[in-house]
């Protein structure tokens, strides 16, 4: 399945925007080293898909997209920050991120803390200049820094580094739903609240959003197979030198694809039934299943 015209067109106007307001905000135009570490990382060519479903769920309920800018920065911030730590000797230990080296490969291990801290940190005061209410800006900050958290971001990062060898489709789940899920699920929910969506339709996109991060990550499991690592960017067979479960371990990189189409069908048929015009997010739902990176 090629990417169509349109899709490729969302992807890339979001990925614009998100890079030109990145390179806006001031903490990465001041002239020392934390500043050079935090745009390398950001600077390196990720795909933005979280700027893309934030922005995309504003749209698609009709919302101002300017307005959802700042969003957009802050998840793409908290999931730089994420990978720079990730990618450390003390954790998944990988030298290539976004096809260059990885940040404390260039920089050293202490500015790969220091510029992961920032990051995290420089999300949340992004976050704030939300041209919103202050109340509507408060709900989004508690969404945010839920995702981010011990029980979100962190804490299925935590079950991961400690992976028990009894892990099992119950475990990895809610490990998927921390390390993966809960970015992509507050990117649509900021999108959404920006764009002033009611308190019951906000549940219903929450539920697809963990749901695509589940399917985010099943592709991401059958590209660790399939994939080529000059195409993603970064190391593949991980998980599966490791011997760690996943569902490519237990179906086959075929029955796992199967298994991300029935996701994919069953999450574009739940966008159908919000308000809005969802068509561009379906889209790239249909489209994830044939991702190549
Ligand atoms: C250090 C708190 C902390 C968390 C790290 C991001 C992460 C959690 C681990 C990296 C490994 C991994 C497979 C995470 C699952 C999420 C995922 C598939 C990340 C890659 O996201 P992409 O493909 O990356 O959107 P780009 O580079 O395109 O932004």
């Amino acid at each position: 399945m090629n990417m169509s015209r349109r899709l490729k067109s969302a992807l890339n106007q979001c990925a614009a925007t998100a890079d030109e307001a990145l390179r806006d905000l001031s903490v990465f135009r001041e002239d020392h080293g934390q500043a050079v570490c935090c745009s390398y990382s950001l600077d390196a060519g990720g795909k933005r898909i979280r700027p893309f479903f934030v922005l995309q769920s504003c749209a698609a309920l009709g919302g101002n997209r300017h307005r959802a800018v700042p969003a957009a920065c802050s998840v793409e911030m908290i999931h730089t920050y994420s990978l720079i730590h990730d990618d450390l000797p003390g954790m998944d230990d990988d030298s290539i991120r976004r096809g260059k080296p990885s940040l404390h490969v260039v920089y050293g291990t202490e500015n790969a803390l220091f510029a992961g801290d920032r990051l995290l940190l420089e999300a949340f005061r992004t976050l704030i200049t939300t041209d919103l209410s202050s109340l509507r800006v408060r709900v989004m900050l508690r969404r945010l820094v839920s995702a981010a958290g011990a029980c979100s971001l962190v804490g299925g990062q935590f079950m991961d580094m400690y992976h028990p060898d009894t892990a099992d489709r119950s475990w990895t789940e809610r490990m998927v739903s921390g390390k993966t899920s809960a970015m992509i699920r507050v990117s649509m929910e900021l999108g959404s609240i920006v764009a002033g969506v009611s308190d019951g339709e906000l549940e219903a996109i929450s539920e697809i959003g963990e749901d695509t991060g589940w399917l985010f990550q099943l592709t991401d499991d059958i590209l660790d197979v399939t994939g080529n690592p000059e195409e993603m960017g970064k190391a593949v067979s991980k998980d599966a030198d490791m011997g760690k479960w996943n569902p490519v371990n237990e179906l086959g990189v075929d029955g796992a694809k199967k298994l991300a189409l029935e996701n994919a069908a069953s999450i574009s048929q739940r966008l159908d039934s919000l308000s809005g015009d969802w068509s561009v997010v379906k889209e790239l739902i249909d489209y994830l299943p044939e991702r190549r990176k």
